[in-house]
């Protein structure tokens, strides 16, 4: 790894593995807070406080940062939040979102092949239960995946034996509901023997696609079609920047990679709806494992098929500079706002130069 990262938003340093086999409080920060309160977000935006259900109204909790600590060689505690809090999806639109630690989608999480994970949630929405079902796990979901009540706080414990890039949810009913309104995220299982690229990867990221719809609206969420579709990116190390899913973030603020660089992304469609045709514009996917499971490796993909819910890890290589657009291949999609750019420089540093749309 030759990376060299800018401090865009706060820190977060999430990646468990690499504390392995000692204990140390890993905890995550999020990205910097949107200024709105929650009378401008519904003077701004298309949240209407009326629609707003009535005990999170004027409810804007600030993200609270995931905690995640090794505690033995294969044993990782995670404790998390449930909780409201507004994340503009669209420039100017403010979604009272229900969230895992005030992020949409939730803080990345990151253990070994074979680690057990030992879970905590926090639920502090004041109203209504909620759950975590980690995609990624062997649980038993009536007792694993239990809700937890408002202003308590459960937990759980469930191995990780398999490799790969998930998703999370809440899986509180009705959970399309939890879902559309924010309640979703992306744990990666890292396989015990890497994946046979790994020696010439110089970069690496995530992405997350996910759907937004009208605010709270079971109707448009089982019926009607998404008003945003988005991308997110979350910090693998450090000083990487963590995104909400929104139209704008990753257009203004793209990946950065270097000419020649060999890529990989981390990525997971979170849905809820939705399937994915994940496309890096420029380049073909030279490698590809479908869930992130390396026994599951294909080559020379165009476009990679992503159901709601699936992972994969997908690698290419940038040969010339210039702007790459990634995209969802299928363009009402991208219209909506699915579109992250991926900035490749001389220097592997941002030009500062404005991006093109796609
Ligand atoms: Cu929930």
């Amino acid at each position: 790894m030759k990376r060299k990262t800018k401090m865009m938003w706060t820190a977060a340093a999430l990646s468990v593995s690499l504390l392995a086999g000692c204990s140390g409080n890993n905890s995550a920060a999020t990205s910097t807070p949107k200024k709105e309160s929650a009378n401008t977000a519904s003077a701004q935006g298309t949240t209407q406080t009326s629609q707003v259900i009535e005990p999170h109204k004027g409810l804007n909790q600030p993200p609270v940062p995931i905690k995640m600590e090794r505690t033995g060689p294969h044993d990782v505690n995670v404790e998390m939040t449930a909780q409201i809090t507004d994340i503009e999806i669209d420039k100017g639109k403010i979604y009272k979102a229900w969230t895992f630690n005030g992020q949409a989608p939730g803080p990345l999480v990151v253990v070994n092949e074979g680690d057990t994970i030992h879970f905590t949630l926090k639920n502090m929405d004041p109203a209504i239960p909620h759950s975590m079902d980690f995609h990624a796990v062997h649980a038993a979901p009536s007792k694993d995946f239990a809700s937890i009540q408002p202003n308590e706080t459960g937990t759980f414990s469930y191995p990780a034996n398999n490799p790969g890039v998930f998703m999370y949810h809440c899986g509180t009913s009705p959970v399309l509901a939890h879902i559309a309104n924010g309640m979703h995220g992306t744990i990666i299982v890292k396989p015990k023997n890497g994946y046979p690229t790994d020696k010439s990867i110089d970069r690496e990221f995530v992405l997350i696609q996910n759907e937004w719809y009208k605010y709270n609206d079971m109707n448009d969420f089982a019926n009607g079609v998404p008003s945003h579709v988005v991308f997110s990116t979350k910090a693998l190390k450090p000083g990487e920047p963590n995104t909400n899913g929104d139209t704008f973030t990753l257009k203004e603020h793209p990946l950065v990679a270097k000419v020649g660089d060999h890529i990989r992304i981390y990525v997971n469609n979170v849905g809820p709806n939705e399937v994915s045709s994940f496309h890096v514009v420029g380049t073909v996917l030279d490698d590809v494992y479908l869930d992130g499971n390396p026994a599951n490796h294909l080559k020379g993909l165009q476009t990679v098929m992503l159901p709601a819910s699936g992972g994969a890890v997908v690698e290419f290589t940038v040969t010339r500079p210039g702007n790459y657009p990634i995209v969802t291949h299928q363009f009402n999609h991208a219209q909506k706002g699915a579109v992250a750019i991926l900035k490749v420089t001389e220097t592997g540093e941002d030009d500062g130069k404005a991006t093109m749309g796609h």
